[in-house]
C-alpha cells in the first residue's frame, strides 16, 4: 500500500513593524532546517518578481496608487507566488511565512475608506495558513525599539489601526505571541508551537480561503 508523502506546514508571522517577527522567521528555518525538518523562509510583499517591483516603488515613496489598485498589487503578489508556494508545501517542505494575506487586509483597512470584507475577496483561494502567530508589542515595548524608516505605513498612528484590524482577523488558527522578550527567549517559544503545528497538520489537506 501507498504510503502518504507528509507535506509541509504552512506557518504565517504577523504583527506590526518593528515587532521581531522577521529575525524570528529567519532564525526558525535556521533550526529546522539543522534538525532536518526541510523548511523555508518567504516573505510578502516579494519585491523581487513582476508584481512585487511595483510595490517597491510604492511602499518607497517612488510612485503614487489608488488605495484598491495597491491593494490588488499586493493580492496578486501572492497570486504569483502561489503555484511555486503550493508546490513546495506538497513536496514536505515547511514554509515559514514573514506576512501574508492577513497584512494586506489588515494594512489596506487601516486607509480611510477601505472595506475591511472588501480588501478579503482577492485572497480567496490562496492556500491557507496551518498556524498564523501574531507578535504583538505594546506601545511602550514598541517606542522603545528603533525607530520606524521611512516607507510608507511607518507611523504610530497607522500601526495602531492596523494592530486592531488583526483582532478582528483572528480565528482559531491565531497564536498571540508577546514579542517582548529577548531573541533566544521569544525563539524557545516560538519553535515549540511551529514544531507542533507541523506534526499536527502533516497528514491533514492544505485548506484554501473561502
Ligand atoms: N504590506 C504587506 C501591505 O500593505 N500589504 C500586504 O499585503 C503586505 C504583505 O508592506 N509595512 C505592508 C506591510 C509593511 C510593508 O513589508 C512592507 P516588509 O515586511 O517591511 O517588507
Amino acid at each position: 500500500m501507498a504510503s502518504q508523502i507528509p507535506r509541509g506546514a504552512f506557518i504565517v508571522f504577523e504583527g506590526c513593524d518593528r515587532s521581531g517577527k522577521t529575525t524570528q522567521a529567519k532564525k526558525l528555518v535556521d533550526y529546522l532546517n539543522k534538525n532536518n525538518i526541510p523548511s523555508q523562509f518567504v516573505n510578502f510583499p516579494d519585491r523581487t518578481i513582476s508584481t512585487g517591483h511595483i510595490i517597491d516603488e510604492y511602499l518607497r515613496k517612488k510612485i503614487e496608487l489608488p488605495d484598491q489598485a495597491a491593494h490588488l498589487l499586493f493580492s496578486a503578489n501572492r497570486w504569483e507566488r502561489e503555484p511555486t508556494l503550493t508546490k513546495l508545501i506538497e513536496q514536505g517542505i515547511t514554509l515559514i511565512c514573514d506576512r501574508y494575506s492577513f497584512s494586506g487586509v489588515a494594512f489596506s483597512a487601516a486607509k480611510e475608506g477601505m472595506d475591511i470584507s472588501w480588501c478579503f475577496q482577492p485572497e480567496k483561494g490562496l492556500p491557507k495558513p496551518d498556524a498564523v502567530l501574531l507578535f504583538k508589542l505594546n506601545e511602550e515595548a514598541l517606542q522603545r525599539r528603533k525607530g520606524f524608516g521611512d516607507e510608507r505605513y511607518e507611523q504610530t498612528d497607522f500601526q495602531r489601526k492596523v494592530a486592531e484590524n488583526y483582532e478582528k482577523l483572528k480565528d482559531n488558527i491565531w497564536i498571540d505571541i508577546d514579542a517582548d522578550k529577548d531573541i533566544d527567549t521569544l525563539g524557545l517559544i516560538v519553535k515549540d508551537i511551529v514544531i507542533d503545528t507541523i506534526k499536527k497538520s502533516q497528514f491533514n489537506p492544505l485548506e484554501r480561503f473561502v
